[in-house]
């Protein structure tokens, strides 16, 4: 099947055609590009939820009980687990795949893992790229899990509407210190494993942090950078909530499940009033800057320019040319009406 055939299948609701386009966002492959000029314009209407935080806090244990709380409600579904493990062993993806085996015959419920392998950036906007094709598929709540250990993984769930940061009671020094930097793109503060002891302490001591820090003052200390990109502008100058709330989970009972759901809606209902645009824009320039890479990229090693290029290259490596010079010279290359 070809990208239009494929396009056709996914919005008549075929799930297979929905998989075979989101391998070629995966493998960026010319299908998907034909897939998503096409898909692009139908999506913008589901709810984007990152879900992250620590190995082991119990995000694939509350997607699945999310899950289940949105289809109780009549929503349709889908999850994006960015596989933080080699794509070899697949490592953490069997157990989650035994554990959302229970919505294998919904056929509003989809579920796809996406390996977390490629240059920087690109996590983002291929995970964005499935994210809007999902949308435009229909799905009303796109739940993107990832392992908030990476950057690049944390950038994956901050470019979602909404971020969920899940922490557990006590865990190590090693967690702590991982802490700080998620916090700060979270929008909302999940302390799972509510049966564990702590779980209250753990909740009221995140609360105390978050009024100390002054999340606010983290986000806006002085004037954005001159270089600042159109996303992080608008972020500065979003209005955003003093705190986010925190609330107390338990993933495994479904424990608080349902207020978070509420609590995601209504940050989604927020969002949608204040015009929902620094995520968006976020996302749209992660999307944007990962083609223009991607088209560079194939430029400069296509064969009518792949030996120009080595050539500077070499003289880059023997510090002949600088490599700012040498940026300029292939810009100009490639670009030769643009050039000063
Ligand atoms: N006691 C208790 N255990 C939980 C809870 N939620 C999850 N767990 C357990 O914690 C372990 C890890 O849960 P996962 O959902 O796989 O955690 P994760 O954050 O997805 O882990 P990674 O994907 O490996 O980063 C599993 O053994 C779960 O059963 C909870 O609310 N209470
Ligand atoms: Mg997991």
């Amino acid at each position: 099947m070809d990208a239009s055939a494929l396009v056709d299948a996914t919005l008549e609701g075929d799930r297979l055609a929905l998989a075979r386009i989101l391998t070629a966002v995966e493998n960026r492959t010319p299908v998907a590009e034909a897939a998503l000029r096409r898909l692009y314009p139908l999506a913008g209407k589901a709810h984007l939820v990152g879900i992250t935080g620590p190995p082991g806090s119990g995000k694939s244990t509350l997607v699945s009980a999310l899950i289940g709380a949105a289809r109780t409600a009549g929503r349709a579904v889908a999850v994006v687990a960015v596989d933080p493990s080699s794509p070899i062993t697949g490592g953490a993806l069997l157990g989650d795949r035994v554990r959302m085996q229970s919505y294998a015959t919904d056929r509003d419920v989809f579920i796809r893992s996406m390996a977390s392998r490629g240059h920087a950036g690109g996590l983002a906007s291929t995970s964005t790229a499935a994210a809007a094709v999902l949308d435009a598929a229909g799905f009303d709540l796109i739940l993107i899990e990832t392992v908030g250990t990476g950057q690049s993984e944390v950038e994956v769930a901050a470019a979602a509407d909404t971020t969920v940061v899940l922490e557990a009671p006590e865990m190590g020094d090693e967690v702590q210190a991982i802490k700080a930097g998620l916090l700060e793109v979270a929008d909302i503060v999940v302390v799972n494993k509510g049966d564990r002891p702590g779980a209250q302490r753990t909740a009221s001591q995140l609360r105390a942090m978050l009024v100390a820090v002054g999340r606010a003052g983290v986000r806006q200390t002085g004037h954005p950078r001159a270089t600042a990109s159109a996303a992080e502008l608008a972020a500065a100058e979003r209005p955003r909530p003093k705190e986010p709330e925190v609330l107390v989970t338990t993933a495994t009972t479904g424990d608080g499940i349902p207020e978070l759901l509420a609590t995601l809606d209504r940050h989604r209902a927020r969002g949608r009033a204040a015009g929902g645009t620094p995520a968006r824009l976020a996302r749209a320039e992660a999307q944007v800057w990962a083609i223009l890479a991607d088209r560079l990229r194939a430029d400069l090693r296509a064969p009518s320019y792949r030996a120009a290029t080595d050539a500077l290259l070499g003289r880059v490596a023997s510090h002949e040319v600088d490599p700012f010079s040498a940026a300029d010279a292939l810009l100009a290359g490639l670009r030769p009406e643009k050039s000063p």
